[in-house]
């Protein structure tokens, strides 16, 4: 239909938006993403993939309509694969592609494709889509439902989901013994491993556990989704007070408010004690403790990684087994966590680019692989091996009971802030520890700074496939070097975001002075561009 073209692309609020038939569009480290009003042709377009993809498969295909941490004038759209995972890479470019088409050219592109990878017969296609609540959500569902009946694919609208909650939904649908696929089912899921693993817990006689967290939801879906999800675990097991539950989304807020600028989020104060904070759709989690001044401390998505991965190699102790184990980090992971790893549980971590689809891929390779971006996005994900000897395994063995439970509460499909939650609470129990037990007994940050400079094209900045050297625009990594040199232990890259029209900069040296100097001569640097 026309109102789904370029020339006509109407927004939210019924106004005319068109876009130029040449402005391109990049399916960047989650989907595309952008502001709002731009993103009603390429949701369309997207879902029509969505349902050519659900043909392709035979299987149930999700989209997600969402800009997660991004302000609430963004939107964007990705597509789940069927197994739960990111899009397979080969069709991001047909998505690009699409994207990209001019008006004109759009019949011919679909019809191309169509030619590609059509099948005939699909009875179990499917597509399942969810929305953030975004004000922009349910306009674009409408243009998700329209591209899907292109190919009158089968169109589920389960209206505001949390990311995780529809990668589930998406993974369940295909192979019904995963668990249920309903809202309800993963609720289920969750709660009831999470309630059988308490009760396999030990708390020492002498712990600082407090099962009390004060909870920044972003202004959210965190805040509805994760109520419904406590209907079924009630105080004794987690007391949980929420805050920044319905004002504007992750302003002054959120997972990535309180990572980048280390600082408290709106509304708490420095007598809240164990705190965390969602994103904005609550795929990410990470936790802070106020100190003075409105400061924190925080426990990003590193010190989750090494808590869940200290608390499983703990449980392999007392098993004998030859199952593999892995730890992925990206190169913003602090290198205290890195050294930490390496050095004391003796796991040389795997390196790879920004995005969930990148340490998704690398930790599958594993038996057990730990990925978590610094960011507060990961999980734990599990081989069929593990299946075998685990999972299927009748043993009255504590470790191993504990790990089946510990497998079942993480939510192995994706990232999950919820599922991280309850996971980091029952190990904390475990080994007794307050928050800042947790920050100190493992180890201690160095100092580190992310700074995000707004770019006019971020397009121009390339980097290596590690994306801690940039290859363009030529010449500036000797500058970079040459900074890097004035400072000792240091450590600082740039490189462009996949979600934002910004360049990251991230820094590391001794002293929070060095840290600071060196992260600034870098945005000093991209803005000299
Ligand atoms: C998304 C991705 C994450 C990535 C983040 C930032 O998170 O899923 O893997 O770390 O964007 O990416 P970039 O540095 O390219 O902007 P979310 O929570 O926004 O979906």
């Amino acid at each position: 239909p026309a109102i789904y073209s370029r020339n006509q692309n109407v927004n939210h609020n019924g106004q005319q938006s068109p876009i130029a038939q040449d402005e391109k569009f990049a399916y960047g480290t989650a989907g595309f993403r952008n502001n709002a009003d731009k993103l009603t042709f390429i949701v369309f377009r997207c879902a029509y993939l969505a349902g050519l993809r659900a043909r392709q498969q035979n299987q149930t295909i999700g989209l997600m309509i969402t800009a997660s941490h991004n302000p609430a004038c963004d939107n964007g759209v990705k597509i789940v694969d069927p197994k739960g995972d990111m899009l397979a890479a080969d069709w991001e470019k047909y998505a690009t592609e699409l994207v990209n088409s001019t008006d004109d050219q759009f019949p011919t592109a679909v019809r191309a494709l169509e030619v590609k990878v059509n099948k005939t017969f699909a009875p179990n296609a499917k597509v399942v889509c969810a929305i953030d609540t975004r004000e922009s959500g349910k306009h674009l569902m409408n243009a998700a439902k329209a591209g899907v009946a292109i190919f009158n694919v089968e169109f589920e609208n389960h209206g505001i989901l949390t990311t995780p909650q529809l990668h589930y939904l998406v993974k369940c649908n295909n192979e019904p013994s995963f668990g249920r696929p309903s809202e309800f089912g993963y609720y289920c899921t969750l709660a009831n491993a999470f309630k059988k693993l308490h009760h396999l817990t030990n708390e020492p006689e002498e712990s600082n556990y407090s099962n009390k967290l004060v909870l920044d939801c972003a202004n959210g879906v965190g805040f509805p989704r994760f109520q419904d999800l406590l209907q079924l675990i009630d105080e004794r097991y987690l007391n949980i007070e929420f805050r920044n539950e319905n004002g504007e989304l992750n302003f002054g807020c959120g997972a990535d408010f309180v990572k980048i600028s280390q600082v408290l989020p709106a509304n708490f104060n420095s007598n809240d004690e164990k705190c965390a904070s969602f994103d904005g759709d609550a795929d990410r989690l990470i936790y802070f403790k106020p100190t003075s001044d409105n400061k924190i401390n925080l426990l990003d998505g590193d010190k989750i990684a090494v808590l869940l991965a200290t608390y499983i190699k703990d449980q392999l102790k007392n098993i004998e087994t030859d199952l593999t184990f892995g730890i992925i980090q990206t190169a913003y992971a602090n290198g205290s966590s890195s050294r930490y790893i390496e050095e004391k549980l003796g796991v040389i971590p795997e390196i790879v680019p920004t995005g969930v689809k990148n340490l998704h891929h690398a930790a599958i390779k594993y038996d057990i692989g730990v990925y978590f971006e610094a960011n507060g996005h990961g999980t734990v994900v599990f081989s069929e091996k593990f299946d075998e000897v685990i999972r299927r395994n009748s043993s009255e063995n504590l470790s191993i009971q504990r790990l089946q439970l510990i497998s079942r509460v993480i939510n192995e499909v994706v990232g999950d802030a919820f599922a991280d939650l309850l996971a980091v609470e029952i190990v904390l129990r475990h080994y007794g520890w307050s928050i800042e037990d947790w920050n100190e007994k493992l180890y201690k940050d160095v100092p580190n700074i992310q700074i995000k400079v707004p770019v006019e094209d971020r397009s121009i900045f390339k980097t290596t496939w590690e994306e801690t050297t940039l290859i363009e625009p030529s010449g500036i990594q000797d500058l970079i070097n040459a900074e890097v040199e004035k400072y000792s232990n240091s450590r600082a890259f740039i490189r462009p975001s996949g979600t934002e029209n910004i360049v990251r900069v991230y820094a590391e040296a001794d002293t929070v002075e060095d840290t600071e100097k060196l992260g600034r001569s870098l945005e000093n640097i991209v803005k000299s561009l």
